[in-house]
């Protein structure tokens, strides 16, 4: 938790930026994994409500009254069969005190404030549900049905909340360096760990062991495969083989719910073949040259199609692309083998503030997605890049059989692209590296003192050693 005037501050910016109305924000519940009182663990408090009430605990709900300029925090004080079982927690009064916040009230008062609000035809604001229970809370308060909720939620907030949480501050940039530290413990180990023999799930089980002693738990599911061509490759019982390679995509939350996104793709041997290192080394260079171009005022979109054309001139030096590179990038050809964006806005969530709809966070006005073209639609960060955000640079390149098979059947973008070699290389598996990056002044840097290896000599150095 930052200091009160941090909650304090960023409440009042919001309220400037809302202008009226009454701003419900509400924080998670404890969800259920198999039986009520075993919940998925550790608790999750919502990003949102984090930013602008701290509180990490579940049942909590936050309400500003713009017009009134009163702030309560709504939830109910634990009883004493709670506290034989959980041990005591601060009350909902002293919890509001640390943030800043005079007013409590518990959960039933928030059917009269909306009541009230409604009665009155005030505009009540909320964010886009994406938990059962919260969309059930607003169709018990509002009378929304589920179905509507997203429509229904406040495109004023939604843009104050973006506007405000895009822009990473001094403390929050510590926060994602802190980040960076367990990531760097959690991608060496999986590089110290990887050899033939073992389970894809005992690797990954080890790093998420990292992410939990060192904060509070992992950012996302841990991908840790040696398929690395699919893109959310569960760990599973298969056991690494030589001369396949092992992508490791993993992250950390800090205490304070703060990100790392990181990926590396290692020889399970501990040295690469020729033509892994061949694929490799155009990852490598796309990676590296993100850092060339990405600063304040460059579409993060034209970051992406510069990495494409410059993977497209690699891949054609291959044998595996051929034709005008401006054009096949053009007509999607590239996605062939990169059929996803660059990279993703990452602070809070990984995803950061995916749940408010990548089309408010990832474009604006000036820079809409393409939905139409596949791969291009898959983009997440178009917008022009400003001082203060954090983007992930995550190029890959990825032979996925079905994909092939399936433009090869149709003919699709056959002037560009290879597909007798294409056919040679369906046993290759994916190569992705991903490190996350802090839009400075006049460019960029990475997140991240220690640079997990990363280099080829780098890596097979560090799997060398004992
Ligand atoms: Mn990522």
């Amino acid at each position: 938790m930052f200091s009160k005037d941090t909650y304090i501050k960023r409440r009042k910016e919001l309220k400037e930026l809302v202008g009226s109305g009454v701003i419900i924000i509400f924080g998670n519940n404890e969800s259920p994994c198999n039986f009520p009182n075993n919940g998925y663990a550790p608790f999750r408090q919502d990003s949102s409500f984090l930013y602008y009430f701290g509180q990490n605990r579940d049942g909590l709900v936050g309400v500003i009254d713009v017009d009134n300029d009163i702030e309560t925090l709504i939830g109910d004080d634990i009883d004493i069969e709670d506290i034989v079982w959980y041990g005591s927690v601060d009350s909902v009064h002293d919890m509001a005190e640390q943030v800043g916040i005079q007013n409590t009230a518990p959960m039933k008062s928030l059917k009269t404030i909306c009541n009230n609000a409604m009665s009155k035809k005030r505009k009540i604001h909320f964010l886009p549900p994406y938990r059962w229970d919260i969309k059930l809370q607003i169709f018990d308060l509002l009378g929304i049905h589920p179905n509507q909720q997203k429509e229904e939620a406040s495109l004023t907030l939604i843009q104050a909340v973006v506007k405000m949480r895009s822009t990473k501050s001094a403390e929050e940039i510590e926060e994602l360096e802190r980040a960076a530290v367990i990531g760097y413990k959690m991608h060496t180990t999986a590089m110290r760990l990887t050899r033939p023999g073992l389970t894809e799930k005992y690797v990954a089980g080890q790093v998420d062991g990292i992410a939990n002693s060192y904060g509070a738990m992992v950012s996302f599911p841990t991908i840790f495969t040696q398929h690395g061509e699919i893109m959310h490759g569960n760990p599973s019982m298969n056991i690494l083989q030589e001369g396949r390679l092992a992508l490791c995509d993993a992250g950390a939350e800090t205490i304070n719910n703060y990100c790392s996104d990181n990926t590396r793709t290692m020889p399970v041997s501990g040295k690469f073949t020729q033509r892994q290192l061949e694929i490799y080394s155009i990852v490598e260079a796309c990676h590296d040259y993100t850092l060339e171009v990405a600063k304040p005022g460059v579409k993060y979109a034209d970051v992406h199609f510069a990495v494409c054309r410059l993977m497209f001139d690699k891949l054609k030096e291959l044998g595996l692309a051929k034709g005008d590179t401006e054009e096949a990038v053009r007509a999607g050809a590239h996605a062939m083998f990169l059929p996803h964006g660059l990279g993703h806005m990452m602070g809070m969530d990984v995803h950061d503030m995916e749940n408010l709809d990548q089309i408010n966070v990832g474009f604006d006005e000036e820079v809409r997605p393409n939905l139409e073209q596949f791969g291009t639609n898959c983009l997440r960060m178009g917008r022009r890049l400003q001082e203060g955000f954090v983007v992930t640079d995550e190029p890959g390149i990825y032979f996925i059989p079905a994909l092939i098979d399936d433009w090869k059947a149709k003919g699709h973008c056959a002037e560009f692209l290879n597909f007798d070699k294409l056919e040679t290389y369906k046993d290759f598996g994916g190569i992705r590296i991903e490190d996350d990056v802090l839009i400075t002044k006049d460019g960029c840097r990475f997140i991240g003192k220690d640079r997990i290896p990363y280099h080829p000599k780098d890596v097979e150095e560090f799997m060398g050693k004992e």
